[in-house]
């Protein structure tokens, strides 16, 4: 029977660091020393879960599993599972020629094996970099991708290789042009790839972005005042454990190694009705493919979380830097490689933000007026990709509205540029000696709908015109047109793309329900307009590792485990042989899978090309990408009504009786005007930039 105790996990909470311990030690006493890759929470099975979430008094509760990927001597890699209460490896499975991800641990060996090889210093001789000088020579060891030369087998890393002359530079700006490939079953370098045109070292002068730099070259500006955000009374969210509830949400926060932040069982109270939107949502992989042709640049599309995990590049987030206002901090726990435990403090932060206007309106005829200010809840993490940050941030709305966005910011992937080259295009120089290259940013929103229950139907959505021709009795002006929804089938149908020119959105629907008003199915419509499309050619090595990149939305029937669209291990895939993630799930046999009427998962891929220029360099200033969930015909109405408005007059109130306008002032309806509010300037009479009656709204007295 369910238990309810309170010291419990709940089911969908990350594994404890004393879980974490205990499936360590059962592999251990199993299997002797190996090395963790993973250690993370194996999410309940589904139908378990749902019944127990509908009856957590009745229904059994989910066992706690952990997932584990390891590599034993011999370089031999095994999947597990421990049940967690018993103690007890219940899944064992050896891998052939599967690499699981790479940890933050093996990278940082590879600097110092690339510092001491004779052909590196060989290399760095040739750049113009004397050897006594190879402490200032850094690397950024990245899994390899893929190598036809190497395979699978083998576990490798490619190192991209840079100059620090000193250690306080921007550390991307001397790129060398030669790229090292590790192996790091031996621990050593075993070949080197090497451009057919040399680029020697640049002797620009650095460019940095340190406090130091900054002052030589002017300074910092000096005309910014403080900005504080004050919530005297507190936050108006709660906390049990993991679960939040917040302005009529409710959901769970959960974090693995690898999606980062992973959102559980959202609902909305709607007037008393709990209604369940989405069972989980995440970012579930992104790549990062580099558009320039020349050898070996084809493996630079970094699949970030498949390959290096979103969780454990996370940043601690610190208060007032990274997030301001009143926040409340969640942290992460993992697995060292050895079997020990980290923790990440402060791993995702919590807090709320003034949103701008909720919605308004004015009479024209009397200046009676409503404005009624929003607000929005933020978890948000931040990761460090080696170069790139990205700042993931779910972003909740009063009116139902979720809203992921993403920030890129860090510094760009360069190369080295020799003084007379052209770029060709496919890249732009963007300090003096340094090539950044034209690439992509392509990130996988996993959405698994529960939009008024498990059973919905993707459509997508298009603005178009009437077929009618003008002139014609239906058409007769010519100006008619309409939403066109096309049902999307099967999982072949739903490979969908995006189109700018029909406002193309995607519809999750319940059929099952129809809105009272509207007579339309209930849904929540996905709005995303960064959508490029991938640039790297179909048959191209990222094309085939990356089948999420090849459509803007892709749908699948719900199956338990099947999180990750580029597969499970993907360091080293060649998109060769056994299709892989999403490759699979709606590949040879499963094109006419019904996604109809189903428990359904819809995976969304968004994002932005970038062709990197000045502006970008030594620090990109962060560039926002964000889409939309929003619900339509969800509601019987505006949801948000009942939010209390910053200020309300009714035409009633606006006679020209000024005695009247008195009396509506002290009946409370103006609502809560901000009282720290103040005029900028003062009020135009030569008086100060107070404003006792509390902000510039205050127009009724
Ligand atoms: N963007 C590729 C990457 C991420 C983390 C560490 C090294 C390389
Ligand atoms: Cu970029």
């Amino acid at each position: 029977m369910g238990s309810t105790a309170v010291d419990l996990p709940h089911p969908f909470d990350p594994l404890t660091l004393s879980e974490i311990e205990t499936a360590i030690a059962t592999v251990k006493k199993a299997h002797g020393d190996v090395f963790f890759h993973v250690v993370s929470l194996q999410e309940p099975r589904k139908a378990e879960m749902t019944a127990w979430l509908a009856e957590p008094d009745t229904s059994p509760r989910p066992k706690r599993v952990a997932d584990l990927v390891v590599i034993a001597p011999g370089g031999k890699v095994y999947d597990g599972l421990v049940d967690l209460a018993e103690t007890k490896i219940t899944k064992w499975e050896l891998l052939d020629g599967e690499q699981p991800i790479i940890t933050m641990e093996e990278l940082q060996l590879v600097e110092h094996i690339v510092r001491k090889d004779a052909r590196v210093i060989e290399q760095c001789k040739i750049s113009g970099i004397c050897p006594q000088d190879m402490d200032k020579v850094y690397c950024d060891p990245w899994t390899i991708g893929y190598d036809e030369r190497f395979g699978s087998s083998v576990r490798l890393q490619q190192a991209l290789m840079y100059y620090r002359p000193d250690v306080d530079n921007c550390q991307y700006q001397y790129p060398l042009d030669f790229c090292p490939i590790y192996d790091a079953d031996k621990g050593e370098i075993i070949a080197i790839d090497i451009p057919k045109v040399r680029r020697p070292l640049s002797k620009a002068p650095a460019l940095d972005y340190h406090p130091a730099a900054v002052e030589a070259r002017g300074g910092y500006r000096g005309d910014l005042k403080p900005i504080n955000i004050t919530q005297p009374e507190g936050v108006s969210f709660r906390m049990a454990g993991r679960e939040i509830e917040w302005q009529n949400w409710k959901f769970h926060i959960g974090f693995n190694y690898r999606e980062g932040i992973v959102l559980n069982n959202i609902t909305y109270n709607d007037k008393g009705t709990v209604r369940p939107i989405f069972y989980r949502l995440s970012l579930a992989e992104m790549v990062v493919p580099y558009g320039n042709p020349e050898h070996p640049h084809q493996r630079k599309h970094a699949l970030d979380q498949g390959e290096y995990g979103a969780g454990y590049m996370t940043n601690s987030l610190s208060l007032g830097c990274d997030c301001k206002g009143s926040i409340h901090y969640l942290d992460a726990h993992f697995p060292t490689r050895a079997g020990g435990l980290r923790t990440i403090k402060n791993a995702i932060c919590i807090h709320e933000e003034d949103a701008g206007i909720l919605f308004k309106h004015t009479d024209f005829r009397d200046e009676s007026v409503i404005v009624t200010r929003g607000r929005k809840l933020i978890i948000q993490q931040i990761f460090t990709a080696a170069n790139y940050e990205y700042v993931v941030a779910w972003v909740f709305h009063q009116d139902g509205t979720i809203q992921p966005e993403i920030k890129l910011t860090g510094i760009l992937n360069t190369y080295a540029m020799h003084p007379e080259e052209d770029t060709l295009g496919w890249g732009t120089q963007v300090s003096l000696g340094v090539n950044a290259h034209n690439h992509q940013h392509l990130f996988c929103l996993r959405i698994d709908a529960n939009v008024d229950g498990p059973n919905n139907t993707v459509f997508v959505s298009d603005a178009v015109p009437s077929d009618a021709a003008v002139g014609s009795p239906e058409n007769y002006y010519g100006n008619a047109f309409y939403n066109r929804r096309t049902k999307l089938a099967t999982t072949a149908e739903a490979m969908t793309d995006y189109h700018g020119t029909t406002s193309r959105t995607w519809e999750i629907a319940n059929t099952n329900k129809l809105n009272p008003l509207s007579r339309k199915p209930v849904s929540y419509k996905l709005v995303s307009r960064e959508v490029p499309g991938l640039l790297p050619k179909e048959g191209s090595l990222v094309w085939k590792r990356a089948p999420f990149a090849r459509h803007a939305v892709h749908v699948t029937p719900y199956h338990d485990d099947q999180l990750y669209p580029a597969g499970k291990h993907v360091p080293q895939t060649s998109g060769d042989g056994k299709p892989l993630g999403l490759a699979a799930w709606t590949g040879p046999g499963h094109e006419e899978d019904s996604i109809d009427n189903t428990d359904i998962v819809l995976w969304h891929t968004f994002g932005v090309t970038h062709f990197p220029s000045p502006e970008d360099f030594p620090v990109m200033p962060a560039e926002p990408m964000t889409l939309l969930l929003r619900p339509r015909n969800f509601f019987a109405g505006n949801p948000v009504m009942d939010v209390p408005p910053s200020y309300v007059s009714v035409p009633s109130q606006m006679g020209k009786n000024s005695s009247n306008k008195k009396k509506n002032d002290a009946n409370g309806w103006r609502g809560l005007v901000d009282a720290t509010s103040r005029l900028a300037f003062g009020d135009g009479n030569g008086n100060g930039n107070g404003n006792e009656n509390g902000g510039a709204c205050c127009k009724g007295k």
